[in-house]
């Protein structure tokens, strides 16, 4: 496997409730090397360009209304096999099906309400840190 980067966000659920400094942790524990990190807001305009795959989904004005509910954090993360890894340490995105000391498990609360975003591929990835980080910020 080879050292890659992927991109995350501590979601505002998790933000308002002050769980930031236990998914640091949990980031640190996994063995991740922050490679960049910003509190931000999001717009809905904002979030839905994010999230824009998801436009036909009939969750798609949830999901945007959520994120761009409150502050987030937006994170690069680099590690080896950091997509699978970063996911893995998530769990599933339902938190009722996510595996007992998973970060959602844990943590979340329903299905949109799931604390952690994490991409799902290398080209995802890419998009998704292009979409919050200039190159600048990613030395
Ligand atoms: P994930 O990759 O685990 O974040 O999940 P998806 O890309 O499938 O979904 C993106 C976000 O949409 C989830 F984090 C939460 C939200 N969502 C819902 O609110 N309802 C659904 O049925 C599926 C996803």
């Amino acid at each position: 496997m080879s050292i890659e980067r992927t991109f995350a966000i501590i979601k505002p659920d998790a933000v308002a409730a002050g769980q930031q400094g236990e998914i640091l942790a949990r980031i640190h524990k996994h063995g991740f090397k922050i490679v960049a990190i910003k509190t931000m807001s999001l717009t809905k305009e904002e979030a839905g360009g994010f999230y824009a795959v998801h436009k036909a989904r009939p969750f798609f004005g949830e999901l945007t209304d959520f994120m761009s509910s409150g502050k987030i954090i937006a994170l690069v993360l680099e590690a080896e096999g950091a997509i699978a890894k970063w996911r893995d340490a998530m769990g599933a995105t339902d938190p009722k099906k996510a595996a007992p000391g998973t970060i959602r498990c844990d943590l979340g609360t329903s299905i949109g309400n799931n604390c952690t975003h994490g991409s799902d591929a290398a080209e995802t990835a890419a998009f998704e840190i292009s979409y919050f980080f200039a190159g600048l910020d990613l030395i």
